[in-house]
């Protein structure tokens, strides 16, 4: 995996973030919470969101080479390009975006493929309850339950406001759930692995709630 570092702002971030959940043990209060999260991004002036990444990098991918892999506890695992996830045709959601440190972007419209569809492909086996979703990265991992994973709106996003993902917003693939924090939806997501139980997400592992339902 090739990496290209975005700057040693977003660098010392990511290690003041690594730092940070040291000191506190794993708990987050809250006024600390956005300023992990606050110095990894400058506002985009284009679309309004803040650039984040754990890693300080954002993970490089070749059309030719990339693919989506869903295995795991399924019958057919998957690896699938970019061209044949759009070949089935991309449902579009219109959802508010809303990190739990404060900002949000209104009316983002996404398309995307429905987990649901690439399970379904997939053919899940009775023994998942849960899918692990792993971003190129290497790191930033999250977990959905099935019911939520296969929920109406839970997508792999492939394009943003009618253009393909740009490479801050995660390209080639990126997970989005309309009804949750932003922190639930992996950038640059490479992979996702059917799995008996459901595990604990990055930024869960660090003080944020399991939960991560949006409340107004
Ligand atoms: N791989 C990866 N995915 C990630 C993150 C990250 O640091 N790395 N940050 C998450 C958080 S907390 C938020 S709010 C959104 C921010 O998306 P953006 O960087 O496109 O604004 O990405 C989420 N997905
Ligand atoms: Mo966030």
């Amino acid at each position: 995996m090739s990496m290209t570092h975005v700057g040693r702002r977003l660098f010392l971030a990511g290690t003041a973030a690594s730092l940070g959940v040291i000191a506190f043990g794993g708990g987050v209060p809250a006024a600390v919470r956005s300023w992990l999260e606050s110095p990894l991004g400058d506002l985009s002036p284009s679309d309004g969101f803040h650039f984040y990444s754990v890693t300080g990098s954002i993970p490089q991918w070749e059309p030719q080479t990339w693919r989506l892999v869903v295995d795991g506890l399924v019958d057919r695992p998957l690896a699938l390009a970019r061209d044949e996830l759009t070949a089935a045709g991309l449902v579009t959601i219109t959802a508010d975006f809303h990190c739990v440190t404060g900002w949000s972007v209104s009316s983002v419209r996404w398309a995307g493929l429905p987990v649901r569809d690439l399970l379904d492909q997939a053919g899940l086996r009775p023994r998942a309850t849960a899918v692990r979703f792993e971003s190129a990265d290497g790191v930033y991992v999250d977990y959905l339950d099935l019911p939520t994973a296969r929920a109406a709106g839970v997508i792999i996003a492939l394009n943003m406001n009618g253009k393909p993902l740009t490479a801050e917003r995660g390209a080639p693939g990126r997970l989005v759930v309309p009804f949750f924090y932003g922190y639930k939806g992996v950038k640059w997501l490479r992979r996702m692995t059917a799995v008996a139980e459901v595990a604990t997400g990055y930024w869960e592992a660090r003080g944020y709630a399991a939960d991560a339902r949006i409340r107004h």
